[in-house]
């Protein structure tokens, strides 16, 4: 539905957390924002699970918490820099897991450096990293080589002990705030905890740095052993209703369904495509075709590869950047669904200023949301804008058919229970009218621009059916019409024979609808529930399973078994569904020794390298490998995380102050008097954003329900007691919080819950503002988006929401 923040889902899953020996909840608010989840973390505790939680803020999750440690934020790769050292000089970590299943033996190449802030390969003009250097030294067959032991000085387990020797617990603390001794204290409580489960959302993601953020979990996850566990794993808590199910969709500009990546525009044929992005992928992308253009796909025609948009890759499209397009008037039309981008994008004076400069723009909506009524924002002349606006109004969730995929990636149908109120229709049959509308226009053009429109399979019939849609997402054998039964089916089948919408949801309503099951039984007491609803791939309720036996294939946990080798039969079997390349390919066999399939090297990265090789993922129609290329993916910043100021920060970086916030990240330069950087002179303290129980994201639904007006009915600044005096406030005044791009004036909120810190020596201040609010609705208030920065993670386009720099006075 709505523009995404994040990729990412858990490993594991919601029930799953009753497994769980200890939880890090580090960048979640989960008691507040996913309530449900306390409903299994509550279980863990009951048997003596202990909680860990770090926020700038102390929250309702951290009022559960046995160690809450409070955080500056943006500066979380620090600390967790910290145990991964810890973890290393101790020898903590899981020395079986680490030689099995991660990269730690594989030696890097001798090209690779890392220094000053910087990593080989570094253009500074372009302010990118050619990768080249990031690879794995490779013997003549292009296999990595090998180390023999951890020690040896190439392998990656001694890069990462080099790289991070720097982060010790008294830097960390001088970095983060927090003290020394609590890092030393929760590195302790975490290692002696197994399973352990990481949960984090926006507090990690919303950073110029979030993707490395995660890749310290990913790193410490493996180190200790943790990853396709029950109790363990990384588990991104999603957000907006069914965001997980629209990112499988691919509502990311340079994702394609199922996570493939997006063609550019170099890939000027499909083998040009399968050059960069791996052999592995053709049978995705062609049944992908294949569901979207039937039988006009063909071999011949590259199956209309060139049908497809291809993306500038030198450009980066993601939310924020497409408000500098509308800005630089290279849009004339837009199709606002279900997005309120006049509250949630940072620094709204740039979306203030796009708008009027549409020549129409469309929003469909349950509500009359701000971005629908811009036009109508205080201040503004309507008589001066040109802008055409039509709104659409919306079926809400209960008004159709469908389904919702959530963080666990169980994918759960539900039947409408209403029928939509006046004229407000299905989403999907807005699209469905829409699309036969303008292929009407098309009809009998000769151009041929316009066969992707005409050519479309669009077979939804007269009253399009959430269910057809549901089944075309699983796919169908071509051949026969016929639905595919399993995922297995469709990896086994030839490539071009087959369609899938989305090949991970393959299976989904093979044997009937999968996703409408409700089976609650759980003869493992894991809470597997593998009857109720499907889970994608393939119903595997946690991912990288097979992690979790030894190299004999046999469980490491007695008390948590998964999956197991059962040598009598030859087969993968166990509670959940096996997540390995082939069942009936033992542990000794090439393929049975692989836990992270989906990597070319099928280990899991500690070295985030580049690599491209022959491990075939996927079997062909005789069952033989298809002897493809598999192309790993990488982080544009960096193989290994490494702490960057935010952009604007109360600190330099003391590791490298020459190179003090992500070197890659640029500012946007649009409109130069709008998109500005503060400095800490000016702007002193460091603004924290943040959601509240009582509303969800923009306000647009919930700003107009009057009780929950009632409960929550303006936007705050938490501030500590000492900022209070400092600025001479007391519990709710009225008080302005100005940035170098906005300001707004609203009531404070004195509280314990924030206490003054220290970085480098300096007393330092958060202040913590919730973001849910705008000039429209019942309950209109001052939208904090007005303030804070336009700047991006440069993998993942996630904007740093949740740090700049702030000034705060008396109103
Ligand atoms: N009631 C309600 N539920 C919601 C939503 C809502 O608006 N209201 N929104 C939904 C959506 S779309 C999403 S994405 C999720 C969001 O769920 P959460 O991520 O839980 O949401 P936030 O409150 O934005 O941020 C979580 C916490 O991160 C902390 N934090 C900020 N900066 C840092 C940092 O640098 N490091 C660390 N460790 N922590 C930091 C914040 O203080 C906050 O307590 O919730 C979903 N659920
Ligand atoms: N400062 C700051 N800004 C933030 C964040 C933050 O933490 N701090 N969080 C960010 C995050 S994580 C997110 S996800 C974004 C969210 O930003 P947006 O997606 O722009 O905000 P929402 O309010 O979730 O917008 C969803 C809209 O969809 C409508 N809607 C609901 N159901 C349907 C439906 O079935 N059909 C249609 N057509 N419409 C429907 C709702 O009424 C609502 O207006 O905001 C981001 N902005
Ligand atoms: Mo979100």
């Amino acid at each position: 539905m709505s523009p995404s923040f994040g990729r990412g889902a858990m490993t594991n899953s919601w029930p799953d957390l009753m497994n769980a020996e200890l939880f890090l909840i580090a960048g979640s608010n989960c008691a507040e924002n996913h309530p449900i989840a306390m409903r299994w973390i509550n279980k863990a505790k009951e048997r003596g699970a202990k909680v860990i939680v770090v926020d700038p803020r102390f929250t309702r999750t951290a009022s559960q918490a046995d160690i809450f440690a409070q955080i500056r934020p943006g500066t979380d790769i620090a600390y967790l820099g910290a145990i991964i050292n810890y973890i290393l000089e101790n020898e903590l970590y899981d020395h079986d897991y680490v030689l099995n299943y991660t990269n730690a033996l594989y030696k890097i190449s001798k090209d690779f450096q890392f220094k000053d802030g910087l990593f080989s390969g570094f253009d500074p003009e372009k302010k990118k990293y050619k990768t080249d250097s990031w690879g794995y030294q490779l013997d003549e067959s292009n296999k990595p080589v090998k180390a023999l032991v951890l020690t040896d000085p190439d392998s990656v387990f001694s890069k990462l002990k080099e790289h991070y020797s720097r982060y010790d617990m008294k830097t960390a603390e001088n970095i983060t705030g927090i003290p020394a001794s609590k890092i030393k204290e929760i590195a302790d409580a975490f290692c002696s905890a197994k399973p352990a489960s990481i949960l984090y959302a926006l507090g990690m993601t919303h950073h110029t740095t979030g993707v490395q953020g995660i890749r310290c979990y990913g790193i410490i996850q493996l180190l200790m052993g943790n990853i396709g566990k029950a109790g363990g794993g990384i588990n991104a808590l999603r957000g907006e209703p069914n965001v997980q199910g629209s990112t499988d969709m691919a509502n990311l500009y340079n994702n394609l369904p199922g996570y493939l990546p997006a063609p550019s525009h170099s890939d000027k044929t499909l083998k040009d495509y399968l050059v960069r992005n791996g052999s592995n992928r053709e049978k995705h992308l062609v049944s992908l075709l294949k569901a979207w253009f039937g039988d006009k796909a063909t071999k011949e025609n590259d199956y209309c590869f060139n049908y497809l948009p291809k993306y500038d890759s030198n450009v980066n499209s993601s939310l924020v950047r497409i408000w500098d397009a509308v800005n630089k008037g290279q849009f004339q039309m837009m199709l606002n669904i279900g997005s309120n981008s006049l509250v949630s994008v940072p620094n709204l004076e740039v979306v203030r200023q796009a708008l009027p400069k549409l020549e129409m723009l469309v929003v469909s909506d349950l509500f009359e949301i701000e971005t629908a009524q811009f036009w109508r924002e205080p201040g503004v002349d309507p008589s001066k804008i040109m802008t055409e606006v039509i709104f659409l109004p919306a079926a809400f969730v209960y008004e159709k058919d469908g389904t919702l995929t959530n963080s666990g990636r169980w994918v759960q149908w539900k039947d409408a229970a209403l029928k939509p109120l006046g004229e407000c229709k299905p989403d999907l049959d807005m699209l469905d009218l829409l699309y036969k509308r303008v292929k009407s226009l098309y009809e009998g053009s000769t151009n041929p621009k316009d066969r992707p429109i005409l050519d479309a399979r669009w077979d939804y019939g007269h009253e399009p059916k959430a269910l057809k849609v549901l089944q075309e997402l699983n796919g169908y054998d071509e051949t026969s019409g016929e639905l595919l039964p399993t995922l297995a089916d469709y990896l086994k089948a030839p490539v071009g024979s087959v369609s899938t919408g989305c090949w991970i949801y393959a299976g989904v309503t093979g044997k009937g609808n999968l996703a409408a099951r409700r089976g609650d039984a759980d003869p493992s007491g894991l809470g597997l529930f593998r009857e109720w609803s499907f889970a994608w791939p393939g119903n595997i309720r946690i991912l990288y399973n097979r992690a979790s036996c030894d190299a004999q294939g046999q469980p490491v946990d007695p008390k948590r078994k998964l999956i197991w080798w059962d040598a009598a039969k030859n087969v993968w079997a166990g509670n959940d569904g096996a997540d390995v390349v082939d069942k009936t390919k033992g542990p000794d066999t090439p393929e049975g020794k692989l836990a992270f399939r989906m990597n070319p090297e099928g280990v899991g990265r500690l070295f985030a390298g580049k690599y491209t090789s022959g491990i075939p993922t996927t079997p062909s129609a005789d069952g033989k490998p298809v002897g493809g290329v598999n192309v790993g993916g990488i982080c544009n910043d960096g193989p290994l995380p490494e702490f960057y100021e935010p952009v604007e920060s109360p600190a330099e970086n003391i590791f490298h102050p020459n190179v003090s916030s992500n070197p890659i990240v640029a500012m946007p330069k649009t409109l130069p008097d709008v998109q500005k950087v503060g400095n800490r002179k000016d702007y002193p303290y460091v603004l924290t954003t943040y959601g509240v129980s009582e509303h969800f994201c923009a306000g647009g639904i919930t700003r107009n329900i009057p009780m929950l007006n009632e409960l929550m009915p303006e936007p705050f600044a938490e501030i500590s007691k000492n900022l209070a005096a400092k600025i001479g406030v007391q519990d709710g005044d009225r008080v302005e919080i100005s940035s170098a791009r906005g300001k707004v004036e609203i009531r404070c909120l004195v509280t314990d819950r924030i206490q003054s810190y220290e970085v480098h020596g300096q007393p330092t201040e958060t202040i913590g503002v919730p973001w849910s609010w705008g000039f429209a609705s019942l309950n209109p208030g001052s939208s904090i988006n007005e303030v804070t920065i336009g700047v991006i993670d440069p993998t993942a386009g996630t904007p740093e929401y949740k740090c700049c720099l702030v000034n705060i006075r008396r109103a």
